[in-house]
């Protein structure tokens, strides 16, 4: 593969209330930073549901949704817009795999997240999974731009 296979491209990354709680957005900021990726808008606000239920649509069948918007809404998040080359794949790599206890060291989740002591998985970050997901995404958390 050359860099040319992988476009510049925009995502959203949020760091969850656990995240914030735990004073872990420079941690998380500077991963992205350093990997090469630019930060070109930043958001410190306490969601409402309504954004939350709307953000997590695709998973409003499942058992998880009302605990997960109720944690998503618990206290403040950082909502991020990220650029890079294949930055959407790239976030989710630096994430790791959704459950922190399976995540692979050296990520933010295997390195930082925990999934005990709640009714939800705390995993630190969340970020855009497709180019549709991240247009979307995008558009809820930052109408403006
Ligand atoms: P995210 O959307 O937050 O970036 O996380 P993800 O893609 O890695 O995982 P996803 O399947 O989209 O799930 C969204 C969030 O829901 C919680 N979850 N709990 N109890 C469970 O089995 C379960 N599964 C998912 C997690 O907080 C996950 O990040
Ligand atoms: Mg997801």
């Amino acid at each position: 593969m050359t860099t040319s296979d992988t476009a510049t491209e925009r995502t959203l990354v949020i760091v969850k209330p656990d995240g914030v709680a735990r004073n872990l957005v420079g941690e998380v900021l500077r991963r992205v930073e350093a990997k090469g990726y630019s930060i070109v808008a930043l958001e410190l606000r306490t969601a409402d549901t309504d954004l939350l239920a709307r953000h997590y649509a695709e998973h409003e069948d499942k058992p998880f949704f009302a605990s997960l918007v109720e944690f998503m809404v618990s206290g403040p998040v950082v909502a991020a817009i990220v650029e890079g080359h294949g930055v959407i794949e790239g976030f989710r790599s630096l994430a790791g795999s959704t459950k922190p206890t399976s995540a692979a060291p050296g990520t933010i989740r295997g390195d930082l997240g925990r999934e005990w002591g709640s009714a939800v998985v705390q995993n630190i970050v969340h970020g855009s999974d497709s180019p549709e997901s991240a247009a979307r995404e995008i558009g809820l958390w930052f109408p403006a731009l």
